[in-house]
């Protein structure tokens, strides 16, 4: 059987934006015609959406790279490009979409419930959408965006209905291999489930999944064995049934002793709260509905030893089945109570869940305001950064290589505000200013004048714009740049050594200091916003 998987890392990454075309209108005895460069395409989203048919997140432990189709570029004759394929991934339900650092993304209940991953690139404007009575044939379209992308944790909720607990050998896997068709490995040394196995059991109308959780010991709840992992896996299922050897060969167990240890690791096991139902709530699990499989009964001291602990069970409160998973003894009747359970809470959940529309639940932005200034310094010098979902979105927008445009920028940047609130923040003429954060920031030399298009400057020849001249001994645009890609590239290279040397152990943060660092960090954004 297919090792079971809970829990992939996916990385997505939606398709980019097509590139605006570049074109001209071109007629007998109309030479010039107009611009006719169509748009280009939209880039595809990757959605994540519950399909019933799909049970496992085996798929993505196989792929965990995924990409959305790119638009295509725009064409002469007003064609726009195709926008490139959503890409859809079927997940099962149950299934909670977080981040790396374990943030509740989205969480997928129902059938048709959607979490768009990553969202596709727009297109560039052709030439022909960016003409106007002031540009009436421009010799650049926009470029298209590239796709959003991130690494997102998936993990499965409900894994089973029912989890079948106990010490390593008690049989649990026999028994799960006797009621379904699932085949286990099974062994007589302790520890031989290492992942859970599940399986299908239909007893009389009702048709369930079972859980074969590799064996518990005492301390599994602080994680000794195999542990804290496993009673995660209990956490998804709905009803207990705890396998208890009536035969085991160990001098100082015996089924009640055993029930009462893994009793109190299920006590003592801590829920996570990803694991709430729709109400938010959790029900621990030394509270979950449960049943009892003395288990062995084949063998005469497990048949005795089977006869002289049901009293005391029972009296606890307890239905308890004696089963052989060899012969297979009582199975029947055990497989109709386990689907009893199953149908009680089944008929709670239907009760539980409110009726609402399909989320759809989509990447935050924050559009409170359209972009802010920071001043930050570079070799003594003041530094202007630029922040903004708009400002940032039109550097990718631009072929840096057309100064054409580059003018057309200028302008929209102008037309936003960026002039005016750089110059209350006190920046002056040929001060560094960057749009964008870290990784795809541009730098500029700011000047006033870049209110005015490109083509009214005074004397520049199409394709020249004066604001790109040299200016005496002030640093050149291209210094600056170069000097900010040297600082970015700087900066990359520090981290990846120090993910290098993080990796290699050479140095590791305590939890405080961690933890301490990520306050901060939560600090400065709101700060920022
Ligand atoms: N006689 C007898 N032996 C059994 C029965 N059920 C399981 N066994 C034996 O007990 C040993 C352990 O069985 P498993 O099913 O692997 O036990 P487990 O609980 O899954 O053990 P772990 O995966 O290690 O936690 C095997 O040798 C089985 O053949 C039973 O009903 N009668
Ligand atoms: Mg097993």
């Amino acid at each position: 059987m297919a090792a079971f998987v809970d829990r992939v890392t996916l990385h997505v990454t939606a398709g980019n934006g097509g590139h605006g075309c570049v074109s001209i209108k071109r007629e007998k005895f109309k030479p010039l015609g107009g611009p006719d460069g169509g748009n280009g395409g939209k880039g595809g989203d990757i959605i994540l959406r519950v399909d019933p048919q799909v049970t496992t997140l085996l798929d993505f432990h196989h792929l965990p790279h995924r990409k959305a189709g790119n638009g295509e570029p725009g064409k002469g004759g007003l064609h726009p490009g195709k926008h490139g394929e959503d890409l859809i991934l079927g997940v099962p339900a149950g299934t909670v979409v977080k981040t790396k650092d374990g943030d509740i993304l989205g969480d997928l209940v129902n059938t048709g419930d959607e979490y768009i991953a990553a969202i596709g690139g727009m297109g560039g404007l052709g030439n022909a959408a960016i003409s106007s009575d002031k540009r009436k044939a421009p010799g650049f379209a926009l470029l298209g965006i590239p796709g959003t992308s991130q690494d997102i944790v998936l993990e499965l909720k409900s894994m089973a209905d029912i989890a079948l607990v106990g010490y390593p050998s008690a049989g649990k896997s026999s028994l799960i291999a006797a009621v379904s068709a699932a085949r286990p490995k099974i062994a007589d040394y302790p520890f031989t489930t290492l992942v859970p196995n599940l399986g299908v059991v239909q007893a009389g109308e009702t048709r369930f999944t079972v859980a074969d959780v590799p064996g518990l010991i005492p301390g599994a709840s602080e994680g000794k064995g195999l542990g804290h992992e496993f009673l995660r896996h209990v956490e998804r299922c709905a009803a207990i049934v705890h396998v208890l050897d009536c035969a085991s060969l160990e001098s100082d167990r015996d089924p009640i002793s055993d029930l009462d240890t893994i009793e109190a690791e299920l006590a003592n096991y801590e829920a996570d709260s990803t694991f709430a139902g729709t109400d938010g709530t959790i029900v621990p699990l030394i509270e979950r509905p449960k049943l009892i499989a003395l288990n062995k009964v084949d063998m005469p001291d497990g048949a005795e030893m089977a006869e002289f602990v049901r009293p005391e069970l029972e009296q606890r409160g307890y239905r308890v089945f004696e089963i052989s998973a060899l012969s297979r003894n009582g199975l029947r009747e055990l497989s109709f109570a386990m689907a009893e359970l199953v149908e009680q809470a089944r008929a709670e959940q239907v009760v539980e869940a409110p009726v609402v529309e399909v989320p759809v639940i989509r990447p935050r932005y924050s559009n409170k305001e359209e972009f802010y200034i920071r001043r930050e310094e570079q070799n003594l010098e003041p530094l202007w950064r630029v922040i903004g979902e708009k400002p940032e979105r039109w550097i990718m927008q631009t072929d840096f290589r057309n100064d054409e445009a580059v003018g057309y920028l200028a302008d929209r940047l102008a037309k936003l505000g960026v002039e005016n609130k750089l110059f209350k923040a006190g920046a002056k003429p040929g001060d560094a200013v960057v749009i964008g954060s870290e990784e795809d920031s541009v730098v500029f030399d700011w000047e006033p004048t870049m209110a005015a298009g490109a083509e009214l400057l005074g004397g520049s020849r199409r394709g020249e714009d004066v604001r790109l001249e040299d200016r005496g001994n002030r640093k050149t645009r291209e210094e600056k740049r170069a000097e900010h890609e040297d600082r970015k590239s700087a900066k990359a290279a520090a981290r990846a050594e120090l993910e290098a040397e993080r990796k290699a152990g050479i140095w590791t943060e305590s939890v405080n200091a961690k933890n301490a660092k990520k306050a901060a960090g939560k600090k400065a954004a709101q700060e920022e916003e």
